[in-house]
Formats: C-alpha cells, structure tokens, sequence
C-alpha cells in the first residue's frame, strides 16, 4: 500500500464505504447464508439501504436501471445460485455498457482452503465457476482475501465506472469481519488525465477536419449517454450548426427539442432526412458507435468511409489511432477550436397531423401510441421492453426525459425490475414503463416490490395474448408464440393487499383517455387489450427482415401464413 494514511477497518464495512463513496446509496440483492454477514455490517453502519428483491434475475435489473440513472449500481447475491440467476443481467449491463458492480457472498476461504464440499456449489471440489463464469461478462473479477481486498475492491469500483462495464467480486462469508489496513482518503471516481501530445494531435485532427466542412454531422450511440458528454455534443453541434442523429439505443440521450436533433439513424429505415444528411455529410463525427442489425435496419446503415470514431477512451480519425484520451476532454478541446457558425439553419420538420379515432372504437395500436404520444411529460424516465411497443421509437420526447431500454442485449422482462432499479435512484421523477404481456411475465413479481415501497410508476402493459412482435419473424398463429392470459390489472391487489393503485382495463380508445386521466399521485396501472395481429409497420418490418437474417434463404418464414406481416 502507499504511503498515505490508513485506519484499520473490518473488510466488509470498507466495502460498504466504498461503495457509499462512489455514490451507491442503495443496495439490491437477495440474501443468502454466505451474505448475511455483510447484510448485517449494511444494518449496522447503515453505510447503504437495503432493497431486497424477488429474484437475483430481478436485482440485477435493478442494479442496471439503477446505475443508469445514478452513475454506478450494485447487487449482493449469495454463491452459484443466486450469482447465475443475476448472470443474464450482468452480462446485459456489459452488453449495454452499465457499469454494474456485483457482489457474491461466497463460500468460506476455510472451506476453499481445506476442500471442504459446501452447498451452492457444483459439489466437485472446484470453487472457481462461478468467478470464472462472470470472467466472461464482466470487465474485471476477483476473489477478496484479506490481503487483497484493500486493492481489489478499489480496482473493481473504479473499472466498473471508468470503462462503463460491469465488475464481479466474491466475498468469502468468514472475511467480511476481519480487519485490514485501508486508506482513510475517499475514493475519487475519476479518469487519468489523457496524455498531453495525443489530446492536443487528436484535438487538432478533428478540429481540422470538422472546420473545413460543409456539411459536417454527429451520430450519437449510448456510450454518449454513459460517459456524460450529451451537454457537450449539443454545444459541439450549436457551434457548427451541425445536425445531432442517434441510434435508437441512444434514444433521447440528445434532448429531442434540440432545434440541430434530427431523429434516429437507423439505416434504410430513416427518415429521408436523417438519411441524407448522416450517410452525405462530409466530416461525420460518430460517438460510441456500435453497430447492431438492430441498431442499423439490418445493416442497411452506411457511413461515410472518413467517418471520425470517438469511443470513451480512444479516437480513430483516418489511420490514426489515438489512445490515452478520454472524450470528454477531446470533445471539450473540440468546441474550443472550431469555428463558431451561422452561416447553416438548423432543420425543421413539420410534425404529421393526428389521427382523429373515436372513443367508442376498438383500441388499435395506432389510436394507443398517437394517445400516449399526448400523455408524456418533460422529465419523464420512459421504458421500453422488447414487443410492439418498439412502436414507442417514434414518438417525440419532451425536455429532459430519459429513455431505457435493452436494445442491444433485448432480454425480456428486463424492463419491470431496471424499473425498480430507476424508481429507487430517482423517486422524484415520473416513470412509464411500456411493456407487453409476455415480457411482463418473466419479472412481473418485482412490481411487488415497487408497491411495497410506494412507488408511484405508471406501468403500460399490453395485453395481445403472447409473442406478437416474434409472430413478425414465425408463427403467427402457432401455439408456442400465445401464452396464458393473466388478469393482469388485479395484479396490483395481489402484491399488495391495502394497495392505493388505480388499475384500469382498456378495451376502447375511450377507455385509454379515462385512464391517461387520472393523477400521478398513486401507482397507475393500464392494461390495455389489443389484437394479437396488430403492430405498427417499423415493428414488424423489423421482424419479417430479421427472420430473413436468422432463417436465411431456406428457412420457414416465406411459408404461407408462417409469418405475421406488416400491412
Ligand atoms: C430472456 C428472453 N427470452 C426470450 C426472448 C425472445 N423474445 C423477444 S420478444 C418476445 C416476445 C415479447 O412479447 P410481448 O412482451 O408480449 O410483446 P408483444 O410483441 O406481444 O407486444 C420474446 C419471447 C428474449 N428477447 N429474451
Ligand atoms: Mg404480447
């Protein structure tokens, strides 16, 4: 250790403190025999709360949403059992750049030292699995020791929240109450100064470039979000009068009343403009950029081959490569050093006039979105879990409102527990979470938890009898795409007897507006019944091409009636 003061404190209480520093208030897991030692160094320095949750799967979720919002997030789960349920949400938090730290209460270093076979494990002597498992969807992996664990809880912190990427420790259960000699300093969540001669050559490269353009353009992905730059590629963009395009992962990352917004670039699939002016510009700075079939409307997307790549730590600009850098410094350099612009007016479009759907109609996907597109707020947090409520990518956000999703990684149900996860990090806000039947059975209990700590979400679920959006790839009428019809707006009542929750089943447009009626002051929760065939076009396009891509030419799809197909 250096030469700065240190204290001795219990390993588990340091854990706790560092967690605390690096702006955790809130810890989600369940508890197991293996963590309840730590549970109870929580309890009794109160460093963090407690939100227990119904599964690992879910704590994990919620340690993502979390993080989201709030910069980092953690889960404790218990060995093997609890640390392989989280392990489809952490390796999500890596897929989607979350920086997620996931603690194991583990077995006994005593245990591990004389080979003694304990439960929650594979029962054959090895006590690696499970590290070894999470080495494969984590940034970084240890198991503490007293020796270690002064160094390693500070190198998996700060790597969770300098590269934007989850991180996995275990904590064996008969360590946490061992003191060790830690520094008494706080820990700084902070990046090292990039190297002056690459910031200042990468500064100029791009400076240069973007300068002498005439139609320059930025393309932003989530890592813009993730690395906290959104505030500066809005300067950036206003300096140069440069339009602002996003990837639908990055989905209102730049505010969408930004008069240089111009939508989302999603290949092909764009609009006209967004087209145009990301695959014609001349100088395109991209951010982050990740391409996915999902992300690109099946690789239909094509940038300009002098594209210039900024990521969270490295810049690619021609054939130069530049390292040591982090972006948020090189974008500062960048509006420092570019012209201010007037000469270009920022792009305006003409919103497309409503639909006028009468009350007494049966609610259609069409009348639902145009209706909710009216109920959004600025400030509001806006799910979205995978189905037909994809839809949910063309509406405009007002001011300041933030989208979550799992675009990339695309686990259903992640959206009913990342909600707890962002409820918890932010209460004050409003969040709607747009969810679909047959995702909302896979994490439906944690809204027991979201009840039990009167949050007050308003939860959208639509009720289509199954798998609607896979009925776009196969099997539109096929059995294995319905499920079990749940009376889901009682749910409320279920998970909370004495629960103030307005719950409403909406069959008719009329009923929609009722419900998009009543006050925020209680949890909402509208059940909306609509046709198993209906979806907007986008959605199911997305589906038909996608089955082409995972099918390939002799595959099912083009069977008649196989498929389920927009109109
Ligand atoms: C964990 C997981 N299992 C399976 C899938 C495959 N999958 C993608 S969407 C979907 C159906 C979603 O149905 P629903 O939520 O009811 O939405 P709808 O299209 O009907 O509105 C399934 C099963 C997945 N993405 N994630
Ligand atoms: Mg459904």
């Amino acid at each position: 250790m250096s030469s700065s003061p240190s204290q001795r404190m219990k390993i588990g209480d340091f854990l706790l403190r560092r967690l605390k520093e690096a702006g955790v208030r809130h810890l989600f897991g369940v508890p197991g025999d293996y963590n309840l030692e730590l549970l109870q160094q929580l309890q009794d320095t109160g460093a963090l709360k407690w939100i227990g949750t119904c599964s690992e799967l879910n704590a994990s979720y919620a340690a993502d949403g979390y993080a989201r919002l709030n910069g980092l997030g953690a889960l404790l789960v218990t060995n093997g059992v609890g640390a392989l349920s989280a392990i489809n949400g952490v390796g999500g938090s890596y897929s989607e750049h979350v920086p997620v730290i996931c603690i194991a209460g583990s077995i006994p270093l005593r245990s591990i030292e004389r080979g003694l076979g304990m439960h929650h494990t594979m029962a054959d002597g090895s006590y690696d699995h499970f590290l070894d498992a999470y080495a494969r969807v984590t940034a970084a992996h240890a198991r503490l020791t007293p020796r270690n664990a002064a160094a390693e809880i500070d190198r998996l912190i700060l790597t969770a929240w300098r590269e934007k990427l989850p991180v996995y420790m275990e904590l064996p259960s008969d360590i946490a109450y061992l003191e060790i000699e830690v520094p008494v300093g706080a820990l700084t969540l902070a990046d090292p100064p990039s190297d002056t001669e690459r910031l200042r050559s990468c500064i100029a490269a791009i400076a240069g470039r973007l300068s002498a353009a005439t139609s320059p353009a930025i393309l932003v992905d989530a890592d813009a979000g993730r690395f906290g730059v959104a505030s500066d590629l809005m300067e950036l963009a206003e300096r140069m009068q440069a339009p602002v395009a996003v990837i639908n992962a990055a989905k209102s990352v730049i505010d969408e009343t930004f008069p240089h917004y111009l939508g989302i670039y999603i290949g092909k699939a764009s609009e006209p403009h967004v087209r145009e002016a990301i695959e014609t510009s001349d100088c395109l700075l991209s951010i982050g950029y990740r391409p996915l079939e999902v992300t690109t409307g099946d690789f239909s997307a094509s940038l300009p081959a002098n594209t210039i790549h900024a990521r969270g730590h490295s810049v690619d600009v021609g054939d130069n490569n530049y390292q040591a850098v982090t972006l948020k410094e090189i974008l500062r350099g960048v509006i420092d050093a570019v012209p201010h612009v007037t000469k270009r007016a920022p792009h305006h479009v003409v919103a497309a006039a409503g639909t006028h759907f009468d009350d007494s109609a049966k609610l259609t996907q069409a009348a639902y979105w145009q209706a909710i597109q009216n109920y959004l707020r600025p400030g509001d947090v806006i799910f979205v879990d995978n189905g037909t409520s994809y839809a949910l990518f063309g509406l405009k956000f007002p001011p300041k409102c933030t989208f979550v999703g799992s675009v990339n990684w695309g686990s259903i149900g992640y959206s009913v527990g990342a909600l707890l996860g962002t409820l918890t990090a932010a209460p004050e806000r409003r969040h709607l979470l747009f969810v679909g039947d047959g995702s909302f059975q896979v994490t439906a209990q944690e809204l027991s938890t979201i009840l039990r700590h009167d949050q007050k979400p308003v939860i959208f679920l639509i009720n289509n009898g199954g798998y609607t959006i896979e009925r776009g790839y196969l099997g539109k009428t096929e059995s294995y795409n319905d499920i079990a019809n749940w009376s889901y707006a009682d749910l409320p009542k279920v998970f909370r007897r004495d629960t103030s929750a307005r719950s409403f089943v909406v069959k008719t447009v009329g009923d929609l507006h009722n419900a998009l009626s009543a006050p925020n002051d209680t949890l909402i929760f509208v059940e909306s019944i609509m046709d198993r065939y209906d979806a907007l076009a986008p959605v199911m396009n997305s589906s038909n091409k996608g089955a082409d891509l995972d099918y390939g030419p002799r595959g099912p799809q083009h069977r008649a009636n196989l498929q389920l197909r927009a109109i």
